[in-house]
């Protein structure tokens, strides 16, 4: 029997005491450091004193969180055209860290962190861990990978400082993760959902049943998940799946962190300033409406970003929360502006798709979205895997079960996509982040 993982997450960790700050006090200590990242920023860095600049504004005009919407934006292409060092605001030798993210296209994006840097970032992973029911005594399998992808070091440091046992095994290997798992009486495990869901499987096919071994937590992140997949993955393996957010440009893993409620995901505001604004007229919209998310990091030294447009979209929730945080949350990042596509007419998102695939019974998650031009128009074929006594069923009752699937994405999408039912195991599994979309568009 697994312990009750709620008891643990309601108890409070003398790390996060941060967290729950009365807002007023918070919102004063988000100015100060608002003012003196600007500050750092317009002293340091060309490129944003530039455009300061050409608005004629000078640090001193920030005087409310209000005017951080004089402030001009961020993108990612700033990183690309000031590659490698650009925006940085420390010289190289107060850099302790270098982490980069390689992205689609072109050039990666190189992120800095100072010493100071590294703390903060330690420190809201540990709020994270914190938040999720972990502390001293947990064993924490990190699944991420190690190396310029930040999420390795990121939750590596945060559970060491919170006092736990870290095994740094990094993604892959999945059979030798299964074995460490049961061997070394893991409790919680950090990977994304889709490597999780691959985890759970495997061990299922080795014969281990993961709801009989301790393993309670899971610290999922970096890549968008539906509530379906994290019911899937509950029932399967007997976790709690927690959804932790963050990317390389503002800290890495640690921005924001669901708290045992799993109902919107808190920032950790006294380091990152989140607005949504609208992505087509970049103006800022009121609390609760649906938009891109906007951060600026309050605490960041070697590397200051103001504004800074993340593509990922979602709205604030407005009510407090009933755990006590005081720092604002929002629902979880469901997609990002740049992962849509139209077809016939009618914008689609893979979460969507997600979605509607997890309505229907006897599907696993596994799923691709493949990508085609005909005649000038875009198609879409989902290919999905189907568990094996649906598909060594006869024929005709395949062809049942695809229209099943058919129906369901006509219900959430609004169109009528192909689909195809291939075999289990067919579409590749990822060791960190799931590709969705297979675009062919071009080719
Ligand atoms: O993915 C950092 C991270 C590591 C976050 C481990 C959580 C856990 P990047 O590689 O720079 O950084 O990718 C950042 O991934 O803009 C989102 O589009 C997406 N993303 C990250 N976390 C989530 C999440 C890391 N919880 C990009 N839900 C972000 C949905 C997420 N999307």
């Amino acid at each position: 029997m697994k312990e009750n993982p709620e008891a643990r997450a309601t108890a409070f960790h003398p790390a996060s005491a941060p967290d729950y700050i009365p807002a007023p006090l918070l919102r004063g200590l988000q100015l100060k450091r608002l003012q003196a990242i600007v500050r750092r920023a317009y002293e340091r860095v060309d490129l944003f004193r530039e455009r300061l600049k050409e608005r004629g504004l000078v640090p001193d005009d920030i005087q409310s969180l209000g005017d951080i919407a004089r402030l001009p934006f961020t993108v990612k292409n700033d990183l690309r055209d000031t590659y490698p060092f650009g925006l940085f605001a420390s010289p190289l030798e107060e850099i302790v860290r270098l982490h980069a993210s390689s992205g689609t296209t072109g050039k990666p994006i190189v992120v800095a962190y100072t010493k100071e840097d590294v703390e903060v970032w330690t420190s809201v992973m540990v709020r994270t861990l914190a938040s999720f029911g972990l502390g001293h005594g947990d064993v924490i399998q990190n699944s991420y990978g190690y190396g310029l992808f930040t999420g390795g070091l990121g939750a590596h440091y945060g559970a060491e400082d919170l006092g736990a046992t870290v095994i740094p095994i990094s993604g892959g290997n999945t059979d030798r993760q299964i074995m460490v798992m049961r061997d070394f009486r893991v409790t919680a495990i950090c990977s994304t959902p889709s490597y999780f869901l691959h985890l759970t499987e495997r061990a299922a096919e080795l014969g281990i049943d993961m709801r009989e071994l301790p393993v309670r937590v899971g610290v999922f992140g970096a890549e968008p998940w539906t509530d379906s997949m994290r019911r899937h993955l509950e029932a399967c393996s007997g976790i709690k799946a927690y959804d932790l957010y963050g990317l390389s440009e503002i800290v890495g893993p640690g921005v924001a962190c669901e708290c045992y409620l799993q109902d919107g995901l808190h920032f950790f505001e006294d380091h990152f300033y989140p607005e949504i604004i609208d992505p087509q007229t970049g103006d800022t919209l009121p609390d609760g409406a649906e938009g891109e998310l906007v951060l600026t990091t309050l605490s960041k030294q070697a590397m200051p970003m103001i504004r800074y447009r993340t593509r990922d979209i979602t709205a604030f929730i407005t009510a407090p929360c009933a755990c006590g945080r005081t720092h604002r949350r929002m629902r979880r990042i469901s997609r990002r502006s740049d992962d849509m596509f139209i077809i016939r007419g009618v914008n689609v998102f893979p979460s969507q798709v997600e979605t509607a695939l997890l309505q229907v019974e006897g599907t696993l998650p596994h799923y691709q979205i493949i990508l085609t031009r005909q005649k000038g128009l875009d198609e879409m074929e989902v290919q999905v895997e189907v568990t094996p006594e649906i598909f060594s069923d006869k024929i005709g009752a395949l062809e049942q079960f695809e229209a099943r699937l058919m129906d369901s994405l006509e219900c959430v999408l609004g169109i009528r996509v192909a689909v195809r039912l291939v075999e289990p195991h067919s579409i590749q599994r990822s060791e960190g982040k799931a590709k969705r979309i297979v675009d062919k568009r071009n080719s």
